[in-house]
């Protein structure tokens, strides 16, 4: 692996941060909507608000040298008029002192879902006036932090926290509406594209790209129709977002489907030409699987998401378009995510055909029920897992993909957004009973001794 390969974990504010309503901080739709309906939040998390130095050492301690993070916008603007809250500014630029301290690379995202409540009170991404306060909010952050970050994400997962709030229904604001979703992805990606052209025209160092939650489309079977619900698969899954920030167009054939059925005049003129302008300087892909189909001829579009942690409550069946399928060949988790490397090689190869743009694994990561009462938690599914997708990635890099970075999801446990925090994906351990006291899991020392190895400990096969 070249010497510059970035290795880290990930988190995201609000899983994380805790301290929601500390230092001036205002709520975001988040807040609001699980203290509405009485869910698990994330008011405390892994309280990394105050214990970022000892998260942050343990990264370097375990051989890691990035960290990627997410900023606050409901931290740092105050209100809609667009006010800086300085506190919130200060607690970031400790976290990428203590980053520099300790030489780790931050790798740093704008937006990890936590819209601020003011603005998801006008309507929040249906609302046209948030893609230029999205922009305003970017601005501040280059400004303040422009010497200190060199590698900016704008959006994390546009498909996600847009499918599951304005179509599935299962995150805020909860809405099951197609026309709905249409025009938050819109609002979103041309925020994004807002969000590039101020970086770029304010002359920052470093580069800019956007995350993704990758989930490659394989189709059950060779026939025409299949083909065909792949492609729909592939338009809702992944090629709004990803041909629309890295070729600067969505995709054609998705918008005169759509354009059939639904009102498309929101999509502007000048508003394109701003997307086509500005594409990313390279790809961020969060992969936990990939989506499977075939065609799905009846009945009515149903959706839903498994939070539970029961196996057997996901569907995706989108009327005319696909079924999402189940492979009874493999392993999947509680959650009903399927374990599937190969998808990540696959998925890196076409990403990297079809885009040219450098690629960061940005997420990677099984999310299980564990205890961590225990001295260590020894969780060999872990290692077993993170081998199988690096060697995948390497694979992939073996076949020409130009690939700079891996982050295990997470850097320690975090709240997971509806299923809380029994859920975990860390490296480190939090016991968020006993004062949050971190331990490192063995997967921990695994990824110390791979980093340290330059990649050389991983067990590497190819796959059939
Ligand atoms: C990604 C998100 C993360 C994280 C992860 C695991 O979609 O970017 O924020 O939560 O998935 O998902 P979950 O916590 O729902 O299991």
């Amino acid at each position: 692996m070249d010497k510059n390969f970035l290795w880290g974990g990930a988190t995201a504010s609000y899983q994380c941060e805790g301290a929601w309503d500390v230092d001036e901080k205002v709520p975001s739709m988040w807040d609001v909507y699980l203290h509405e309906n009485d869910l698990e939040n994330g008011d405390v998390a892994s309280d990394h608000y105050h214990r970022y130095e000892e998260d942050i050492r343990m990264m370097k301690e375990g051989g890691q040298n990035s960290y990627r993070f997410s900023l606050a916008w409901p931290r740092i603007i105050k209100n809609k008029e667009g006010d800086v809250n300085q506190k919130g500014l200060d607690f970031y630029h400790k976290i990428l002192d203590t980053c520099k301290k300790y030489d780790i690379e931050p790798f740093v995202t704008l937006y990890h879902w936590d819209l601020p409540q003011y603005w998801e009170e006008t309507g929040g991404w249906l609302n046209h006036e948030v893609c230029a306060a999205f922009e305003h909010y970017a601005k501040v952050c280059y400004e303040a932090f422009g010497d200190k970050i060199i590698n900016w994400t704008t959006f994390n997962e546009p498909k996600w926290f847009v499918a599951n709030g304005y179509m599935i229904g299962n995150y805020p604001p909860g809405f099951q509406d197609p026309q709905k979703t249409m025009i938050a992805a819109y609002n979103v990606m041309y925020a994004s594209a807002l969000g590039v052209k101020a970086f770029r025209e304010g002359g920052y160092k470093g580069q800019i790209g956007i995350v993704h939650s990758y989930t490659p489309v394989n189709g059950v079977d060779d026939s025409i129709d299949t083909r065909i619900a792949m492609r729909y698969a592939d338009n809702y899954c992944n090629n709004w977002i990803l041909d629309t920030a890295a070729l600067g167009e969505f995709p054609i054939d998705l918008i005169s489907v759509l354009a059939k059925d639904y009102d498309v005049s929101f999509m502007k003129a000048d508003e394109l030409k701003v997307i086509k302008e500005n594409t990313v300087d390279f790809i961020g892909l969060n992969y936990y699987s990939r989506t499977l189909v075939k065609p799905y001829t009846g009945g009515e579009t149903q959706l839903s998401f498994n939070h539970s942690g029961k196996k057997g409550e996901s569907k995706v069946l989108i009327k005319g378009w696909f079924e999402q399928v189940k492979d009874p060949n493999n392993e999947t988790t509680e959650w009903d995510t399927e374990i599937y490397p190969k998808g990540l090689q696959d998925g890196l190869i076409e990403a990297w055909d079809r885009y040219h743009l450098p690629i960061y694994v940005t997420e990677n990561g099984v999310g299980v029920r564990e205890d961590v009462t225990v001295d260590q938690v020894n969780d060999d599914y872990r290692i077993s897992f993170m081998n199988d997708h690096i060697n995948a990635i390497m694979n992939a890099m073996d076949q020409g993909a130009d690939i700079r970075g891996y982050y295990a999801w997470a850097s320690f446990d975090l709240y997971s957004w509806k299923n809380g925090v029994e859920k975990r994906y860390g490296l480190v351990a939090v016991d968020f009973e006993k004062e949050q006291k971190r331990t490192p899991k063995a997967s921990y020392y695994w990824f110390k001794d791979m980093i340290e190895s330059n990649g050389e400990k991983i067990q590497r096969r190819e796959f059939d």
